[in-house]
């Protein structure tokens, strides 16, 4: 197969939301910072609230992208590039598991029950490379985030494609979204589409307008620092 737009230059996404624009600027001024710390092992990160519903956040565009038509191509500095399409993912091991969503404009929703690829099933077959330190997300509406192999790698991260026993909204990033319950939410990618492995750190769509490289919650890495 051949792989020419696997280049890492993601175009800049559309973003038509008002709420993006926003966001930026909460990254600007600091917004929502508490300076709290919270006991370690604490459920509710410090500036979150707990609430019933589930917001929907996103750059304004939804892609509507059927299942027969999705592909997730993984690639980078990994032994086996691969690509699933609906079929093969569901061929994989299916994962449960139920865990809290943080997001930073301090929202916090308890007790999802996902079902899914763990991603552990992602780095058996790709094997990365022991150069690959990080990984980059590409979505189909061209969101993009980055997070360390390491949070990647965590056991309780997987590729979602049932909420609540239903197939993942397409609000919510269906057909398949990354969960990554221990970092803020916007590490989660929604119509998730490529995955790569890379040795150097590469800021995405929100970490590259203010928001912090990592995202702990229960460290309130809200934003970047000044001087990062
Ligand atoms: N592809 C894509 N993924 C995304 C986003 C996005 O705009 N596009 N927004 C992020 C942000 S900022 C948050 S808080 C969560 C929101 O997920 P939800 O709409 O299911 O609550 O998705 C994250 N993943
Ligand atoms: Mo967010």
């Amino acid at each position: 197969m051949t792989d020419q737009s696997d280049d890492g230059q993601a175009a800049a996404p559309k973003v038509r939301g008002r709420l993006a624009e926003i966001k930026q600027g909460w990254a600007e001024s600091g917004r929502f910072l508490t300076g709290e710390t919270r006991p370690a092992g604490e459920r509710l990160p410090p500036g979150q609230h707990v609430v019933t519903n589930w917001p929907i956040l996103d750059l304004g565009t939804r892609p509507k992208v059927a299942p027969e038509r999705w592909q997730l191509r993984v690639f980078g500095l990994v032994e086996e590039s691969f690509t699933w399409d609906w079929q093969a993912m569901l061929a994989q091991p299916q994962t449960r598991s139920v865990s809290d969503i943080h997001c930073v404009t301090t929202w916090s929703r308890y007790d999802n029950h996902w079902e899914g690829v763990a991603t552990s099933v992602i780095l058996a077959q790709a094997r990365p490379r022991p150069e690959a330190r990080f990984v980059v997300l590409y979505s189909y509406d061209d969101y993009t985030t980055n997070l360390p192999l390491a949070d990647f790698a965590s056991p309780d991260a997987l590729l979602a494609h049932r909420w609540e026993g239903e197939p993942l909204p397409v609000e919510h990033g269906g057909p398949v979204r990354l969960v990554v319950p221990h970092l803020y939410f916007w590490k989660s990618a929604k119509w998730l589409r490529r995955i790569e492995f890379v040795a150097e750190d590469r800021r995405g769509f929100w970490e590259e307008r203010g928001y912090h490289d990592r995202g702990d919650p229960w460290a309130e890495q809200r934003y970047h620092d000044e001087e990062d």
